[in-house]
């Protein structure tokens, strides 16, 4: 894949490293803000990743000092008329098509991440925050509710209680605080962020790819499920998981003591 091979003018897609994608929000002026054509060509991006086998890991992360501001609150006032209508239409896709994506995604959260910008952190499975990120709710500063898939992850990350109150009282979570409340995996000091993504991105890579998408949705299925239904789950996924070919590599692997090449089959 070349940089932006599929020309979007508002985000770049590459791929950072061997295995890893990389998607940067690119509309630095407006510190990132969403507007529908940068949510359509995300939607695109992550369909793409999840089609292109070379992809094992994918990055989101926004340029210059912001990661994104949410919703642009200035580009077209007729999308802040119809919330319910631009939600459904616009980030419902987007955030199905990364839901959809079954490979580790990480959040490089490089600054600012507000209302509809901290909930795309949130659809992430890993938080990566600089130093000198700052989780903004805002919805409430606004008089919203939490949107973009907000009101699921963040109380499933830190509890309802917590959650509430980060909506409650529009506080703002910086990254070392974002790390203590369990919202965030790593903090880097800013200089170091790329660094520090990177490797834990090619630790992810390195996982059994078929293995790593039913754990993913075993984790979000069982916490709507009991015991019996959890353990029936682990059972089907787990006869899944026991017929694929990278099953017999790690067994393999292990019997050779050397490290496995899975393949995602
Ligand atoms: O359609 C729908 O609306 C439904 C979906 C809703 C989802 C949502 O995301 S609702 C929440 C929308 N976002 C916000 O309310 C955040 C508003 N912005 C802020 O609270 C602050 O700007 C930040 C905390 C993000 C950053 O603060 P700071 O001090 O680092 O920067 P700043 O000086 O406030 O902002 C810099 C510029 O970016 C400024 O423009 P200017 O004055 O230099 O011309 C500011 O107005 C602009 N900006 C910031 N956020 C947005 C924005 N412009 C458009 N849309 C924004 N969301």
């Amino acid at each position: 894949m070349t940089q932006n091979a599929t020309n979007f003018e508002n985000i770049v897609y590459e791929m950072a490293a061997p295995g890893i994608a990389r998607v940067t929000l690119n509309r630095p002026d407006a510190l990132n803000a969403f507007t529908g054509p940068m949510l359509a060509e995300l939607t695109e991006a992550f369909k793409q990743a999840g089609q292109v086998s070379e992809v094992r890991c994918l990055m989101v992360t926004g340029a210059g000092r912001a990661f994104c501001a949410g919703q642009d609150l200035r580009a077209n006032p007729n999308a802040i008329k119809d919330l319910k209508n631009v939600l459904e239409t616009t980030y419902r896709p987007m955030l199905a098509a990364l839901e959809a994506l079954k490979k580790p995604t990480i959040a490089m959260v490089n600054g600012v991440a507000a209302g509809a910008g901290f909930s795309l952190s949130l659809a992430c499975d890993f938080r990566v925050a600089s130093a000198k990120a700052k989780f903004v709710p805002a919805f409430g500063k606004i008089a919203l509710v939490p949107d973009s898939g907000m009101s699921y992850y963040l109380p499933r990350l830190i509890g309802v209680s917590r959650a509430l109150e980060l909506v409650g009282t529009s506080r703002d979570l910086t990254g070392e605080e974002a790390l203590a409340w369990g919202l965030a995996n790593r903090v880097a000091p800013p200089e170091q962020l790329e660094e520090v993504t990177l490797a834990f991105a090619n630790q992810l890579a390195q996982a059994a790819p078929l293995a790593y998408a039913l754990t993913r949705e075993m984790f979000h299925r069982t916490a709507r499920l009991d015991l019996t239904g959890a353990l029936t789950l682990e059972e089907e996924f787990q006869g899944q998981a026991g017929a694929s070919e990278d099953f017999k590599e790690g067994l393999a692997a292990f019997e050779e003591k050397r490290p496995p090449k899975f393949k995602g089959k």
